[in-house]
């Protein structure tokens, strides 16, 4: 790439290695569902001089001066997010989405409080109460399960649990969730037991966007965001909340949480809240969905068991149980012929979470170079074929991942 290319004569050493992952990128066929390949104008806004300004505060409420044009930066970030998701109010700060969910607690609840996520054994997140994080350490944080049969989410089952342990915060949202999560029913359940409502939609931002999934907006008292997975946008958070908790937001994240923003970031970030209110990003975002349910379609197809047996969003979780395989081995040996994926434990996984017995696929970057139907069942094929007979299917399978990478190169420049 052009740009990169001028890294060469700064720092050979470090050029070298950047340049080597993007011809993985490049070679490589991305199936893990929460990466994508963003667009140059949001790379451009990602390596842009605004990494050189210090700006803590807000638009027009700043601790530094010269922070007239990231204010028109920031701002122009903040009310796209708003319109981009019918957001009452946006705070765009977070650098990450562990770092949105860490504010979206303290503006929220108090340490000590009661929170309830879903179990990241079950497909939940690190930073929605686990012991090893700081909102399991800070906060009285009790988890949900998915139902044992279906492994779909039962809002019954959540509903007895909140009665129960009555929190004041209920957090939905997963990292390897197939299904589509219905908002109302949660809101239900939190209006039931008195409980706010917080839903991290981090993996199906950008469908929710494009309005292939329920949005959580109207319905949630928080939403937090990634804002690199579905919605290809530069590696960030964002908070979403009703005008009443805007201050406490922002407070939560500045001075809070973090110091000084990453404008750089944000400016990459309004660039993509950009592309999402263009037409094409709606038709990105349905062809997404439709490659997933194509792959997850031709996996079965191919003899493969999915968790839940489909999907309904960017992602499939192969449950690997009577595959004869474990998904560790089943990711070292994609990776041996170009195909990327994540090894992921399923509800009540016999194996240790360092092995598990599932792989987690998502369709987003495939989608974003450009991969449809047809490309989605060589890649089933290609999967049963390394389960089948590795050895003897490793070289051949190697070189037709290539021929396809080759026809969709990821960047044009
Ligand atoms: N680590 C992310 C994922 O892969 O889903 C969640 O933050």
């Amino acid at each position: 790439m052009e740009y990169l290319n001028k890294l060469e004569s700064f720092d050979k050493e470090v050029f070298d290695a950047c340049n080597l992952e993007l011809q993985r990128q490049q070679h490589n066929i991305e199936l893990i569902a929460s990466e994508n390949i963003v667009s140059e104008g949001v790379l451009f806004a990602a390596g842009s001089v605004l990494t050189n300004k210090y700006a803590e505060g807000y638009p027009g409420h700043r601790y530094y001066g010269g922070c007239q044009y990231v204010d028109i930066v920031e701002n122009i970030a903040r009310e796209r997010a708003k319109k981009v998701f019918g957001a009452e109010y946006a705070n765009v700060q977070p650098h990450s989405g562990a770092n949105a969910n860490l504010a979206a607690f303290c503006a929220m609840v108090k340490p000590g409080d009661t929170i309830m996520g879903m179990d990241l054994a079950s497909g939940g997140h690190l930073s929605h109460g686990t012991k090893f994080n700081i909102s399991g350490k800070h906060f009285n944080a009790v988890g949900y399960s998915v139902d044992p049969t279906t492994s779909r989410l039962d809002y019954d089952n959540i509903l007895a649990i909140a009665k129960e342990c009555q929190p004041r915060m209920i957090v939905f949202g997963a990292s390897a969730y197939p299904r589509a999560i219905d908002f109302k029913r949660c809101r239900e359940v939190c209006d039931e037991v008195g409980a706010y409502m917080m839903v991290d939609m981090a993996h199906i931002a950008g469908l929710v966007a494009a309005g292939c999934h329920e949005s959580p907006v109207p319905y949630a008292d928080i939403v937090t965001t990634t804002t690199h997975k579905t919605m290809r946008g530069p590696r960030g958070g964002l908070i979403l909340c009703k005008e009443e908790y805007g201050k406490q937001v922002d407070k939560a994240v500045f001075p809070g949480t973090q110091g000084g923003p990453l404008m750089h970031i944000i400016a990459a970030k309004a660039v993509m809240l950009g592309e999402a209110l263009k037409p094409e990003y709606k038709t990105y975002q349905q062809q997404i969905v439709k490659n997933a349910s194509v792959l997850a379609n031709a996996l079965i197809d191919n003899g493969f068991r999915l968790l839940t047996g489909g999907t309904d969003n960017h992602l499939m979780l192969m449950d690997l149980r009577t595959s004869g395989i474990t998904g560790q081995e089943l990711e070292k040996r994609l990776d041996a012929v170009h195909i990327t994926v994540n090894k992921n434990a399923i509800p009540r996984d016999p194996q240790p979470s360092s092995i598990t017995s599932g792989i987690r696929i998502g369709t987003p970057a495939v989608t974003a170079r450009g991969f449809k139907e047809d490309e989605m069942l060589m890649i089933a094929k290609w999967i049963r074929g390394v389960v089948d007979d590795f050895e003897g299917n490793q070289e051949r399978i190697s070189k037709e991942v290539q021929e396809l990478c080759a026809k969709y190169p990821i960047y044009e420049h």
